[in-house]
Order: structure tokens, then C-alpha cells, then sequence
């Protein structure tokens, strides 16, 4: 039984925001003139706006200010007295006689950016200014209509030492740049674009610079400039590289150019978030720009590709379309997130990617939204912005994208996004305006489909399969549901992408229906109950449901280990093939966990162990996907089958299904592992893919548990001239107590410890430890003289992976990991509150655990509750946690 939980007493509760309350600005900006002056004591911002009604019965003008110090008002040049305007601490309110429709504002604010922990509006990192604005830190800068219905444009203006900062930056081009009788620098930038305010950006600091250049189609030569702290220029050419690829891109698949002479991405250590696309200035958290083989893994190369993309993108869709209010975010989020795993498919294995994209998504979004945070794609209200910049809003967003992709087909769904930028370049345009383009452009009919962007909850999808030997007919019987959408539920329109394979896993051709002649077809299944008819079969076929992930769905069908190892061995769709091993693989799991042994033996079917030996020995595979495909699912995986969540059982069939897969196939992953070593990958694939491959192996050859191959990680370590293999050995060792292991640890942090992202990586390796110690150890490093709270990559290399990728200790009955995390939380809730808000989620979650677990969890949500000065941010996440 759930036990009641008292209200907790918060003081004045944060004003909630609703869509459906949405208005029109009453004045608009046309444009804006800047000059921020720039010193160690204080900022000095003089706002120069020319503005424009736009409701003739307005009265008042409401600018949006925060952590502002107000100096002066002027309108229309004329100095307003104290008694002329209402100042608060979010509003600067001025009188507007309705006969005004044209007037300018002079405005001047003070602000110090050098106490900004918050990492919102402009602050300092490493001694450098930088700004973030997204959602709504343009109105820490200055007074404005701080909303992105409100397109103006800028000329910004910034004076500061030159010696300090000689290097000075804002969107746009540069205009001019001089040096004031005074000795300080002046540099002037203007943007032609009109812009929302939380495109707004600007750097100052003592950078290096990295160039390049790129021709677009139409011949604009564009000058290309990443901007490191110095010492960091020789890690900036895959970021390089994967910005010229992606403007190619762009071009090439949706006939998008670059708008401006200069594109420029400034990559900075302390960063709320991976990285922002301020127009024609990027600023990047440094983990998505720094890379060299020596200092950075595949992995993290694959992430700076995707991100450098995602931000480039932006640029159309985001920035030339951008959204009429917060509530559309997913507008831009969504499209983005499918154009860069688009991009990503196309640059690497189409296959893997799709891989690794759907198993972020079950990761992130699935348990969102299956929890008291759920929300659509296009949410309907919220308290704080800031927190819904969610998995759900973003890859959730991106699936709602695909399916439209997937229903309309490439040429379709182009045409759509043709009149998409054709319509509505320039604006602030709305979700539905979006669908519409889309529906226009390709003459499909969206109506039902819309219903994905208002529904939250993941579709569950039961299935029942009837053959009859005498007709040869199969039918198949899907019915869908869905616990989140309550009483709102209506059916939705999934696109059903499916195959079938005969008795020998050919694929089978249809006889008739719309793909008679195909071997695959995009069935419409948009009824609760829904059957599909096949026929001219000789034998019952097996169905491969929902091919390439075509929908964001759980699909519930009961299948045998047998059926499911003849998928994972023989479909025709690789995405399907992983998935088919994967469900298998956590079926008997789940059933070794049900059966439980005295000494946690799993037992594992043949008819696994036979698929396992065939993908081991298919040397046609891609090694990336081979290395997927034998990789069992993650705990977090397991467990989200499980209605009450057993997090040591998980854990300790899993493990020891891996040292049972280790053992049987000793001699395969030893062979495999020298293969991949030593032989040259094969001519079509990427270093990368061998080096993921020889990594699995060393982990099974580590899990079966013999002291020779703790040898051959610890050699690995010590050979490895590349990022990948030090960290796989690292990874590999984590969990043993070893001397060996101190030894490697140790080795580490002295090689490294003057970079910090690899700093990170250590601090990650031993969060995610499941050595005994591990709770103590993470105290430990905590007191770490490398350990602060200000560094948000550095919180999140500890507590983030501790929270979300160390369940078992996370977990701990003592309660000790969610002391941990409240403790953080509270002690970020007022210097970084969108930080602190993005920890609570781990702790929501606890209606999945036993009894006395969710009395713990609950716990510190009340505590974090009754924190004196609660963050609206943390407010919401916490109240939502606790009582929805
Ligand atoms: N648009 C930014 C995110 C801004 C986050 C504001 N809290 C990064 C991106 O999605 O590209
Ligand atoms: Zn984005």
C-alpha cells in the first residue's frame, strides 16, 4: 500500500504559467542598441529600444528585470523621475498614453556578473565573460520584453580592458572596433536578423582562436572561428570538421545556407547545458568542442559531431523559424534533435545510431513519462521554464518528428518542410503552424496525429496473432492504451512499420493489401483495436512489429525465447535484430530474478546462448553493432519491466549472466578481442567500431572473473595511446578491489589532472563503482580538492552518475545515496536552481521501489520542500515529485 503523505507548508506558491492564457505583446521592439561596459566591479548595460504598439487600448508597458539594478529611464530622451515608473524585482511597469504608437527607451541597469552562480544572463568562467539567455536570462542583462514573440535587431556595443579581454563578441558582424581616449576597447557588432532576446550573445575574454572557412552553395564565403582558452587550439579540428559537414549537410539534404559572413562557437568550462545556438555566436560547453584521440573517447567525438550539428540547425529551425512562446519549445526542440540523429545516421552506421538514439530514449524519456513529471511534447502549463527542457520535450519531441517523416516519406515530408521555411521564415510561429506547413507541403491528412503533441504518457501496444494453415491467413491484432493520457485517452496514429519472415527468416512478400508485391510496409494503425490481414502464407510467419523503432511505443507482446532468438538471428531489420536480444535477454532475466536461486545462478537457454554464438561468429557485421548486439541491456532497462523495482536482484542475475557469457565464450572473446586489436578493421567501418568491439570483449574476459585478464586491462591501460581504451580498462576494473586498480586510479589522475574533462571522467568511473565502499569512496571524493559544486560538468561527472548510473548504491536501504543527492540539491538550490531542479528527478521516481525506500525518498522531497527560500525551479520538481 502507497502511504499518504502530509502537504508540505511552502510559503507563497510560484505562480503557474498556462498556454491557453497565451496573449499577444502589447508593444513590440523593433530595434535594440547596446552597449555593455564591461569591469571587474560592475557591468554597466545602456539600452538604447525603438518600440512600437501593438494592442491600441495598451496603457502600460511591462518589461521583464531581474537581479537588476535600475539607474536610469529615459523616453524619448526625456529623463523620467522615480514617480514615473514602477520598478519591482521582476517588472519595470511605464506609462503609455494610448495616442503613443512609436517611442524609444533609453535604459540604463547595473549588474555584476562576477557573483552570478546561477550561469544565467552574463556571467564570468574562467575569468571570461559569457552569456546565456535560452530560456529567459536576457532580462538579467537588461529590462525587455523578455519573450520570443518579440523579434528585434541588434547592435551591441562592448567596452572593456583590452589586455584583459582582448577578445570581444556578439552576434552578428563586426562593425567596428577602436580604442577610447580613455584606453579601453570598444567593439561594435550588429546582427541584421531579427532575433528573440534569448538568441542574445556575448563573450569577452583572453582567447585563442581556431579558422577555417566554408563556401556555401550560393558562393557566400563564411569565416569560421571556434574560440578555446588558450593551450586548447590543437583539440578544436573534429569540432571543426564536423561544422563544415554540417552546413554541407544542411544544404544538401533541406537546401539550408548559412545568413551571415561569420559563423563562430565559443567553447567555455562552466556551462548549465551542452550548448546554445546563439545566432551566428555559439557558445558550447568545452565537452562538446575539445577532443584529441589522447584526450577525448569515440563516444565523446560522436557527441561534439552531434552537437555541433544540433546547434548549426538551429540556425533554420529555431532561429530564422523560431517559437511564438516557451510552450512551442519543442517546435524547434524536436525538429533539431531528428535533423542532428538524421545527420548522425548519415555520417556514421545508420543502424548504431538509431541504437544508441532509441535506447537514450527508453533511458531518459520512458521513465519520465511514466512518472509524476510527465507531460506532452507540448506542455500545457509549467512553473519554471527551465525544467522543461526535458528528454520528453527533446527526444520524445524528435520520435513525433520521425513518425511524421515516416508517414509521409523522404521526398513528402521535404516538400512539407520546403513550405515550412518558406511560410514562416522570420516569425515566431506555433507547433500547429508547424503541422499545417507539413500538411500543406505533402497533401497528408495530420488531424489524428496532432493528438501526440498533447498527450503524454508512452502508448503500451498488446498483441494477438491468429494463423490458419487452411486459408494461409494471418492476422495480426494490435490494441493500444495509455495509464498517462487517463481520461483525455483517444487512439493515436502510429505509423507501423513492419515485416514478416517465413519458417527459414526470408522475408516474406505480400500478396496483397497497399504493399502487396513489398517485403516492408508503414501500416496506418490508428484505432484502439486494430487488425491487419495477410495472406498466401504456407506457415505461420513471425512478425517483425515496429521496424527502425517507427513509433515511441512499449510494445507488449509475449514471445518465446525461441521466436526472439530467431529475430535476434534473422531479421531482416538490424534495429529489430538488437532489439529481438535485447528483449530476450531481459526476459530471462526477468525470470532468473522470479526463480530465485540461493546463489544467484542464471540460467541461460539455449536457444540464447545458439543467437549469442551467431552473432559472435558473423565477421560480415558491423563491429559497432556487433558489439550492441552482445551487450546485454542495462539494469535501468530490467528494471523498467518490474513493477516494484529490485535493484540488488537486478544486478546480481545480470552480473552473473555476464560472467556465464564470459565463461562459454572464453575462447571467442579472446579471439576477438586480438582481432580487433591487432588485424585492420575492415576497409568500410570506423577505428572506432573495432575499438568498441575489443572492448565488449574485454569486459565479458573480465567478468569471468580470472586474474589474467585484470593483467591484460592493466596492459591495456598502460599501451593505450588513446582515450577509448584507457577508459574502457578503467571501466573495466572499476568494480574490483585490487591493487592494480588503486594503481590505474591513481596513474590517471596524476597524468590528467590539469584537464578537466578527463578529470571528469574519473570522477564518473568511480561514482558509477560497485565496490563496497562506494558510498564512503563518493563522500570522499566530494572532499576532493578537484570536487566543486560551481562546476556543473563536475557535479554531474559525480552526483549525475552516481544518481542515474549507479542504481544499486543509489539505491542503498540505508538511505545514505538520496541523503547524498538532497544534499546537493539543497546546497545548489539557491546558487545554481536550474542545476539543483535537474536532480530532483532521480528522487520521483520513487513510487517504483519497496515500501521502505519510498518512505526514504519521500522523505528528503519533504525535506527539500521545506528548504528555507525554495527556487521556484526546485519548487516545481519537488512538489510534482512528491504529489502527482
Ligand atoms: N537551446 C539550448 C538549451 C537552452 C537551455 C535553457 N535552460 C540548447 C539546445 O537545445 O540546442
Ligand atoms: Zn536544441
Amino acid at each position: 500500500m502507497l502511504k499518504v503523505f502530509p502537504l508540505s507548508q511552502s510559503s507563497a506558491k510560484p505562480a503557474t504559467i498556462y498556454l491557453k492564457d497565451y496573449k499577444e505583446p502589447d508593444f513590440l521592439i523593433k530595434t535594440v542598441d547596446l552597449t555593455v561596459e564591461l569591469g571587474e566591479e560592475e557591468t554597466i548595460v545602456t539600452s538604447r529600444l525603438e518600440l512600437t504598439r501593438n494592442d491600441e487600448n495598451a496603457t502600460k508597458l511591462s518589461l521583464n528585470g531581474e537581479h537588476l539594478t535600475l539607474q536610469s529611464v529615459k523616453m524619448d530622451g526625456h529623463m523620467l523621475t522615480p514617480d514615473e515608473y514602477n520598478a519591482t524585482d521582476e517588472w519595470l511597469h511605464l506609462p503609455v498614453a494610448t495616442v503613443t504608437t512609436d517611442f524609444s527607451l533609453e535604459i540604463v541597469t547595473r549588474i555584476k556578473p562576477q557573483e552570478n552562480t546561477a550561469l544565467e544572463g552574463l556571467y564570468k568562467s574562467n575569468g571570461n565573460f559569457c552569456t546565456q539567455c535560452e530560456a529567459e536570462g536576457f532580462r538579467w542583462i537588461t529590462y525587455f520584453l523578455d519573450r520570443p514573440d518579440v523579434m528585434a535587431i541588434y547592435t551591441t556595443t562592448i567596452i572593456g580592458d583590452g589586455e584583459l579581454y582582448p577578445v570581444m563578441l556578439s552576434n552578428g558582424n563586426l562593425m567596428q572596433q577602436e580604442t577610447l581616449p580613455d584606453g579601453r576597447q570598444s567593439v561594435t557588432w550588429h546582427d541584421p536578423h531579427p532575433k528573440p532576446s534569448y538568441l542574445f550573445a556575448l563573450v569577452a575574454g583572453n582567447l585563442a582562436v581556431v579558422e577555417d572557412k566554408f563556401t556555401t552553395r550560393s558562393g557566400r564565403n563564411v569565416k569560421l572561428q571556434i574560440f578555446v582558452e588558450k593551450g586548447n587550439e590543437d583539440k578544436c579540428d573534429h569540432a571543426m570538421t564536423s561544422l563544415k559537414k554540417s552546413m554541407k549537410w544542411d544544404e544538401e539534404k533541406y537546401g539550408r545556407e548559412y545568413d551571415l559572413d561569420i559563423f563562430m562557437i565559443v567553447a567555455v568550462s562552466d556551462f548549465n547545458m551542452g550548448a546554445m545556438e546563439n545566432k551566428g555566436l555559439n557558445v558550447f560547453n568545452s565537452k562538446y568542442v575539445l577532443a584529441s584521440p589522447e584526450t577525448a573517447t569515440d563516444a565523446d567525438f560522436d557527441g561534439i559531431e552531434s552537437v555541433i550539428a544540433h546547434e548549426y540547425f538551429h540556425n533554420w529551425t529555431g532561429n530564422r523559424i523560431t517559437c511564438r512562446d516557451w510552450f512551442q519549445l519543442t517546435l524547434k526542440e524536436g525538429l533539431t534533435v531528428f535533423r542532428d540523429q538524421q545527420f548522425s545516421a548519415d555520417m556514421n552506421s545508420a543502424a548504431v545510431q538509431r541504437i544508441d538514439d532509441v535506447q537514450r530514449l527508453r533511458a531518459a524519456q520512458f521513465p519520465e513519462d511514466g512518472g509524476p513529471l510527465a507531460h506532452p511534447i507540448q506542455p500545457q502549463s509549467y512553473v519554471e521554464i527551465n525544467n522543461f527542457y526535458t528528454a520528453t520535450v527533446y527526444e520524445k519531441g524528435a520520435e513525433v518528428i520521425r513518425m511524421i517523416h515516416t508517414l509521409l516519406g523522404e521526398e513528402k515530408f521535404r516538400k512539407g518542410m520546403d513550405l515550412y521555411f518558406e511560410r514562416h521564415d522570420g516569425q515566431a510561429v506555433t507547433t500547429e503552424e508547424f503541422v499545417s506547413a507539413l500538411e500543406d507541403g505533402s497533401g497528408v491528412d495530420l488531424t489524428q496525429f496532432r493528438r501526440w503533441y498533447v498527450t503524454p504518457g508512452t502508448p503500451e501496444i498488446m498483441v494477438d496473432e491468429r494463423f490458419d494453415p487452411k486459408t494461409g491467413q494471418y492476422k495480426l491484432t494490435l490494441e493500444q492504451s495509455n495509464l498517462k493520457a487517463g481520461e483525455i485517452f483517444k487512439p493515436l496514429h502510429i505509423p507501423l512499420q513492419m515485416g514478416l519472415l517465413d519458417e527459414k527468416g526470408q522475408a516474406v512478400t505480400f500478396t496483397d493489401g497497399p504493399f502487396k508485391g513489398q517485403t516492408e510496409g508503414v501500416f496506418d494503425f490508428n484505432k484502439k483495436r486494430q487488425s491487419f490481414t495477410f495472406s498466401g502464407l504456407s506457415s505461420q510467419p513471425k512478425a517483425s512489429l515496429f521496424r527502425g523503432f517507427s513509433a515511441p511505443v512499449k510494445l507488449r507482446q509475449t514471445m518465446s525465447d525461441d521466436a526472439l532468438a530467431f529475430l535476434f538471428a534473422k531479421d531482416q531489420d538490424l534495429f529489430n535484430r538488437w532489439d529481438a536480444g535485447q528483449r530476450l535477454a531481459s526476459n530471462i532475466i526477468l525470470k532468473n530474478i522470479e526463480a530465485v536461486d540461493e546463489d544467484d545462478t542464471a540460467i541461460l537457454p539455449a536457444a540464447f546462448l545458439d543467437a549469442f554464438a551467431e552473432i559472435l561468429s558473423d565477421t560480415e557485421l558491423d563491429r559497432a553493432f556487433t558489439a550492441s548486439a552482445l551487450t546485454l541491456p542495462g539494469e535501468q532497462d530490467i528494471a523498467q519491466r518490474m513493477p516494484i523495482v529490485d535493484v540488488d536482484a537486478i544486478h546480481k542475475v545480470r552480473e552473473n549472466a555476464r560472467q556465464q557469457i564470459g565463461l562459454t565464450f572464453e575462447e571467442n572473446w579472446r579471439k576477438l578481442y586480438n582481432e580487433c586489436a591487432n588485424a585492420p578493421t575492415p576497409a568500410n567501418q570506423p577505428e572506432s567500431s573495432s575499438r568498441k568491439l575489443k572492448n565488449t570483449a574485454l569486459r565479458y574476459l573480465i567478468a569471468t572473473g580470472r586474474e589474467e585478464y585484470i593483467t591484460l586491462a592493466a596492459t591495456q591501460f598502460r599501451k593505450s595511446t588513446n582515450m577509448t581504451d584507457s577508459v574502457a580498462a578503467l571501466s573495466g576494473l572499476k568494480d574490483i578491489t585490487h591493487p592494480v586498480r588503486d594503481e590505474m586510479f591513481a596513474d590517471y589522475y596524476e597524468k590528467w589532472q590539469k584537464d578537466a574533462l578527463i578529470v571528469d571522467k574519473w570522477f564518473t568511473l568511480q561514482a558509477m563503482s560497485m565496490r563496497e565502499s562506494t558510498i564512503a569512496d563518493i563522500k570522499k571524493l566530494m572532499e576532493h580538492p578537484a570536487f566543486t559544486l560551481r562546476n556543473p560538468n563536475r557535479l554531474r561527472s559525480l552526483i549525475g552518475a552516481f544518481t542515474s548510473g549507479n542504481p544499486v548504491y543509489f539505491h542503498d536501504k540505508s538511505g545514505e545515496g538520496y541523503r547524498i543527492l538532497s544534499g546537493v540539491i539543497s546546497a545548489m538550490n539557491k546558487t545554481n536552481p536550474q542545476i539543483a531542479a535537474r536532480f530532483v528527478a532521480p528522487l520521483g521516481q520513487w513510487r517504483r521501489y519497496d515500501e521502505d525506500r519510498q518512505a526514504l525518498m519521500s522523505a528528503e522531497l519533504e525535506k527539500i520542500l521545506k528548504l528555507p527560500d525554495l527556487s521556484d525551479h526546485v519548487y516545481e520538481m519537488a512538489n510534482k515529485s512528491l504529489h502527482n
